[in-house]
């Protein structure tokens, strides 16, 4: 794989960096590559593993997935450095590794693809000044919509939906398109897609890739140099090489995908990922690109295998959601890091890190992410996120909870996603309402409150769900605010009718609620 020398070598080619989630064949900075000149160089670095204290099983997949792409390159005859995170002479920082790749190499320009986040970005475009040579960024083109092209889409106007967004894509890809006229005449059919899941359905297990000799090396280090971060090696079993991603996809496909529609937000105790994909651990590293995925379950549809509310649903999430939130990522970063629209304020509760409380929902998702790094959407956003929302913790202290503890996390899809989508506070440029929601929708869409020891029935007095009061509570205190917006008159309204008793008993028990939770105590 790595040649090791500390030696200059013959000067001349090309340097071209691959970083952590680029791992793909077709990467842009890979293009025009000379075999005979260039080098390609994958480096493991600790801020990179640091910077926020990830998931143990995140860094597993990616370095193990640096170490497979470095060797799968490394056949092909291509020159390939590679320095290891423990290896002598590791300077820590990307940008330091491309140095000390420049010292040895010699090249004559450096080519680098545009990042997943822009603290890289804006370290990235430091390098030609710290090295002295020509440092090309590209474009990240495995994406289906460039970062200008989003922009020229949003310029001029008030709001940005993604359905629209969505649209537009369909239209550019021809994906369930017949001409100019969407498959079955309609763009959309998530209106069929919010089912129970009935308890006599079992869903079908996920593949497991059992680890090889480079994964079980890599799990041996990061469980012994990264023992504080939350959650642990043991268990890993996620695709890092693109063969085994296209595994795992061909078994969703066949297995899951036919009812991924019907039971896409639906969530049950002990069954963690039900008819989801998981494929955003391999799609977001580079394994797998979006188009190719939504061909692959177009052809499932066309040839009769899965129905038309499950396969445009799944590839809205990819061609829709997906690009949509990278748009907003670059097209408001960085000022989109400090948004706080609702000015919440709240220390995240200790339960994020332990599990440790009565609430079962939180308890589940809690656990479940600590165990695979990670959770399906409805559960990122309607339980984790929807009590974070309504009990007021500060967007910044959320987003950095779920850039450590989810596998597929980087910023350009975790925060727009976090502290838009879910906490509302960019004040709406991602979502038009908050997803706010009592524990009637829990309870609703799971299994879990006829396990818990609070009364998803009761709003207040003893075993009432926390949800509930605390739902009221956050329309009460918001209410000056969503006065103005359309979409939360309904709320507002129920809230204005209430009883004054209720209402008052409602925002004491809200207030005791999260004064103790202030306290560490056991909620
Ligand atoms: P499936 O349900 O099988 O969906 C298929 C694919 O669609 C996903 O793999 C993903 O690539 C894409 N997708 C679906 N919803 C979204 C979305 N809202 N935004 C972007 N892509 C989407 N997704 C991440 O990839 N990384 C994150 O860090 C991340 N953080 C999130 C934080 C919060 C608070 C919320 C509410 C959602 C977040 N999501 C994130 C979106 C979504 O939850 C995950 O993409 C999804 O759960 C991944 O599991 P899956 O592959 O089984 O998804
Ligand atoms: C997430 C991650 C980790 C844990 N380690 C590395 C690493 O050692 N070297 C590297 O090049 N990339 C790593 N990554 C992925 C980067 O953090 C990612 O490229 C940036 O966050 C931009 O998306
Ligand atoms: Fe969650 Fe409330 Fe249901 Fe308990 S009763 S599981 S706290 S929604």
């Amino acid at each position: 794989m790595a040649a090791s020398a500390a030696a200059s070598e013959p000067g001349g080619g090309t340097l071209r960096v691959v970083l952590g989630d680029q791992l793909s064949r077709n990467l842009s900075a890979l293009e025009g590559l000379d075999p005979a000149r260039d080098t390609v160089l994958l480096a493991e670095v600790m801020d990179e593993c640091t910077y926020v204290m990830h998931h143990p099983k995140k860094i597993v997949l990616v370095l193990s997935g640096m170490r497979h792409f470095a060797r799968a390159l490394a056949s092909r005859g291509i020159r390939v450095a590679y320095t290891r995170l423990l290896d002598r002479g590791n300077t820590g920082t990307l940008r330091g590794e491309v140095l000390r790749a420049i010292a040895r190499f010699n090249p004559e320009r450096v080519v680098a693809t545009e990042p997943g986040e822009w603290r890289v970005l804006d370290d990235m475009r430091g390098w030609q000044k710290a090295s002295g040579i020509e440092v090309e960024i590209r474009d990240d083109t495995r994406f289906i919509c460039r970062v200008q092209s989003f922009r020229a889409w949003a310029q001029g106007k008030r709001t940005l939906r993604m359905e629209f967004f969505y649209r537009e894509m369909r239209r550019q890809t021809g994906l369930l398109m017949n001409g100019d006229q969407p498959e079955g005449g309609r763009w959309n059919y998530d209106t069929e897609n919010r089912k129970r899941l009935p308890a006599t359905v079992e869903p079908p297990p996920l593949l497991h890739f059992a680890p090889d000799e480079i994964t079980g090396e890599v799990m041996g280090m990061v469980a012994d140099r990264f023992r504080s971060h939350f959650g642990r090696v043991d268990g890993f079993g996620y695709p890092v090489t693109a063969r085994d991603a296209k595994m795992a996809l061909d078994d969703f496909i066949a297995n899951r995908l036919p009812f991924f529609g019907d039971w896409q937000d639906a969530m049950r105790r002990d069954a963690p990922h039900l008819f989801h994909s998981l494929v955003s651990t391999s799609l977001n590293l580079g394994l797998l690109q979006p188009l190719p995925i939504c061909r692959d379950v177009e052809a499932a549809f066309r040839r009769g295998a899965v129905p038309l509310n499950a396969a445009e649903g799944y590839i809205r999430q990819i061609i829709g959601w997906r690009e949509f939130m990278r748009g907003i990522y670059w097209m408001h970063m960085p000022g989109y890091a400090k948004l706080n629209a609702l000015g919440a304020r709240r220390q995240l509760p200790w339960l994020y890190w332990s599990a440790d409380t009565k609430m079962e929902c939180l308890r589940q998702v809690v656990g479940q992410t600590r165990e695979y790094a990670h959770a399906h959407h409805i559960q990122r956003l309607m339980v984790t996120g929807n009590f974070a929302l309504l009990a007021g913790v500060h967007p910044d202290e959320t987003d950095l909870w779920y850039l450590i503890v989810y596998a597929d996390a980087y910023e350009w899809v975790e925060m727009p996603n976090t502290r838009g989508m879910s906490q509302f506070a960019d004040g709406g440029i991602v979502g038009s309402k908050p997803y706010a929601a009592s524990g009637a929708y829990i309870n609703r869409m799971s299994d879990y409150c006829g396990h818990c020891a609070y009364d998803v029935t009761k709003t207040t007095g003893e075993r009432a769900c926390p949800f509930n009061f605390l739902y009221w509570d956050f329309i009460a205190r918001h209410a000056d605010r969503f006065a103005a917006n359309p979409r939360m008159a309904m709320p507002l309204r129920g809230w204005e009718r209430m009883d004054p008793e209720k209402r008052a008993a409602i925002r004491e028990q809200a207030a005791a609620f999260l004064a103790s939770l202030d306290t560490g105590a056991r909620p």
